[in-house]
Parts: C-alpha cells; sequence; structure tokens
C-alpha cells in the first residue's frame, strides 16, 4: 500500500500566520542556543557523562511541535534536549539536570540522556537505542484503551531502526491500530556507521510498507515541511485508523557525542547541510515576506541569549541531590501524579 509518495516532502509556499513562523523561529534558536552553551559547558567540565546535542535537526522538534497537541505524548532517545524544550520544559530544569543539580527535570539524577516530565506529556530520553520504540506503543496503547483521541510521538534514530523491537512494535500497532506516530530521524549515520552500510534499503520510509503501514518521507531541514506532515499522519492517527510512519531526513551538524570528532563524513558533506540550515532559512523567509523587521528578529535573538544566559546562571547556583537521593523515585510511587 501507500507507495505514492516517493520523493522527500517539501513545503510549499507560505501559508502560515506570522506568529506561527516566529514560534518556529523562537524554538529553533533557544535549542540551537541552549546546545551550544551546554557544548561550552561540557568542555568546562561543568557538565559530565555523555552529551548528545541536537544541533542541525532543530526542524524536527518546531515542525512536531505545532502539528501535534500538547495532551499528545512524545517519547525518544538520547538526543532530546531540543524535543524536552520543544514540549515545554523550561530551560532552566533542562541545563539543571545537565549540570547534575537537584533543580534538574528530574532531580540531577537522569543527566543529558534522560530529562521527563509527565506533566509535559514527555516520558524521555532513552539511553537504550531503540527501547522507546515499543514504549512509544504502549504510551499510545494506553491512551486507546482509555478511549481519550490522544496520539504518541515515538522518536529514534536510523541506528535504532534496525533494531529488532522496532519490527515487533510496528507489527502490533498495525493490527491493533494504536494511534502512533513513528518517526526515524534520519540524521545519516548512527555514531560513525553511515545509513547505507546498515541496510539494502536506505529509504527509510519503506520499512513501513511491510505492515503496510502509511509511510512517508519528509525534509528534516525544514520546520513547515516537518509539520505538513505531521498534521497529516495526526489526522490519520486521531481518526483511529492506526499508526503512521514519517522518516525525517535531517543531520547533526556535531559528532555523534561530544567525544566524536566526525572524520567519517567530509566537510563538503556537512557544509551541503549548513547551506540549507532552518533557522537561516526561516529567519530569511520572515524577513522576505515582511512578517517582522530585523529589530524584532534582534529583539527575538536577545531574548533567547538572555533565556540561556539565566539558565547557565541558574544551574550553577543550583546545589548538587543529597546522597539519600540515591534511594529515591527508583521505582513509581503509588499516588505519583498524571499517570492515571
Ligand atoms: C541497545 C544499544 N546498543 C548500542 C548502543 C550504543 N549506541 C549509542 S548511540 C548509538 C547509535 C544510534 O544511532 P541513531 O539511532 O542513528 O541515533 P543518532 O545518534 O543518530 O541520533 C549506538 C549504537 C546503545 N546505547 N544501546
Ligand atoms: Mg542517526
Amino acid at each position: 500500500m501507500v507507495e505514492k509518495k516517493k520523493t522527500t516532502r517539501r513545503s510549499k509556499k507560505p501559508t502560515y500566520s506570522k506568529e506561527q513562523y516566529l514560534e518556529w523561529y523562537t524554538l529553533m534558536l533557544r535549542i540551537r542556543k541552549f546546545e551550544e552553551r551546554a557544548l561550552m559547558a561540557y568542555g568546562q567540565q561543568k557538565i559530565r557523562g555523555f552529551c548528545h546535542v541536537y544541533i542541525g535537526q532543530e526542524a524536527v522538534a518546531a515542525g512536531i511541535e505545532s502539528a501535534i497537541r500538547k495532551e499528545d505524548a512524545i517519547v525518544t532517545a538520547y538526543r532530546q534536549h531540543g524535543i524536552a524544550l520543544g514540549r515545554g520544559l523550561d530551560a532552566n530544569s533542562c541545563m539543571a539536570e545537565l549540570f547534575g543539580k537537584e533543580t534538574g527535570a528530574v532531580k540531577g539524577k537522569g543527566g543529558s540522556m534522560h530529562f521527563f516530565s509527565a506533566e509535559h506529556r514527555y516520558f524521555g530520553g532513552n539511553g537504550i537505542v531503540g527501547a522507546q520504540i515499543p514504549i512509544g506503543t504502549g504510551i499510545a496503547f494506553a491512551e486507546k484503551y482509555k478511549g481519550t483521541d490522544n496520539l504518541c510521538v515515538t522518536m529514534f534514530g536510523d541506528g535504532a531502526a534496525r533494531q529488532g523491537a522496532l519490527y515487533e512494535s510496528f507489527n502490533m500497532a498495525m493490527t491493533w491500530k494504536i494511534p502512533v506516530i513513528y518517526v526515524v530521524e534520519n540524521n545519516g549515520y548512527a555514531m560513525g556507521t553511515s545509513v547505507a552500510r546498515t541496510s539494502n534499503v536506505g529509504d527509510m520510509w519503506k520499512i513501513g510498507l511491510a505492515f503496510d503501514m502509511p509511510s512517508e518521507s519528509v525534509d528534516g531541514m525544514d520546520p513547515v515541511a516537518v509539520h505538513e506532515a505531521f498534521e497529516k499522519a495526526a489526522k490519520h492517527v486521531r481518526a483511529g485508523n492506526g499508526p503512521y510512519y514519517l522518516e525525517v531526513k535531517t543531520y547533526r551538524y556535531k559528532g555523534h557525542s561530544v567525544s566524536d570528532p566526525a572524520k567519517y563524513r567530509t566537510k563538503e558533506e556537512v557544509q551541503d547541510y549548513k547551506d540549507r540550515d532552518p533557522i537561516k532559512m526561516i529567519e530569511a523567509l520572515i524577513i522576505d515576506k515582511k512578517l517582522a523587521t530585523a529589530d524584532e528578529i534582534k529583539a527575538i535573538k536577545a531574548d533567547v541569549k538572555a533565556e540561556i544566559d539565566a539558565c547557565v546562571k541558574f544551574a550553577e547556583a543550583s546545589s548538587y541531590p543529597d546522597a539519600e537521593e540515591l534511594y529515591t523515585d527508583n521505582y513509581v510511587q503509588e499516588d505519583y501524579p498524571f499517570l492515571t
């Protein structure tokens, strides 16, 4: 079924409001600046352990958030700071979590890979490659079971897409018509391994076809294209038709993690993507279509800078958790809110 979309979706002419373009622009800028400051703090040894940044992939988070509802759930992998910011977790709690402080999103006990906020319907952050695919399927199943029309956006990387758990999840989700949007963020690499080296089939959207799952490819460097694809997918899923699968073609400008010099790709390849940078593209569109003045853009940049400066100060000023905290929150408490 649905072999129709063979080419990558691209956005059409600007048909959205000024507010919508500014919302995409601001969120992408907040993510970019947050990540740049996280890298700087890592270099200063204020952040320890693993740290995978989302620089280059911001359009994915922005396009998804504008297309779904706050009541919908999202679960993703460890490259997740940007997704959490998009969900509405505040920059203070995210930066403090990176610093391992008690004011962090999960009290400094999760770190870079494990933000979580049930209140924001954000179910993490998962360090086990592909483990969130069945988790997201289960979250979506719970929504169907409870009779809501909420869905779960279940995100994973191109490397994770090769895990067996994906195939079991896709099969179950199609069989039971579970309200889930599966998203492979195809950024070309799983650590240093290119997509071409992990399968005979490079078009990752085609994985869904084996399950008769509606499947498409979308330009992940364009928040408008991502938004449109997710709006369509959400409509399909909310109507009770079961899952939808989107391959979002994106790129990470930095290495896999802070310790990866990314020597497995050429400078030209990275530059090709930077030339299509989603933040620059939307900024140019906003100016070109006279949706905002250069001064308004300047003010947004200043606000974002102030927010990110403040979150670093907040994280630095916060305390580390008490040692007793090692023994709390390991298991869910019966009276834990937001779970019913
Ligand atoms: C089950 C499991 N196997 C291996 C790893 C080591 N590992 C961490 S990230 C990664 C690559 C995953 O790449 P991808 O899914 O494309 O996500 P990206 O980093 O590109 O966002 C691997 C193999 C792991 N964390 N978990
Ligand atoms: Mg990848």
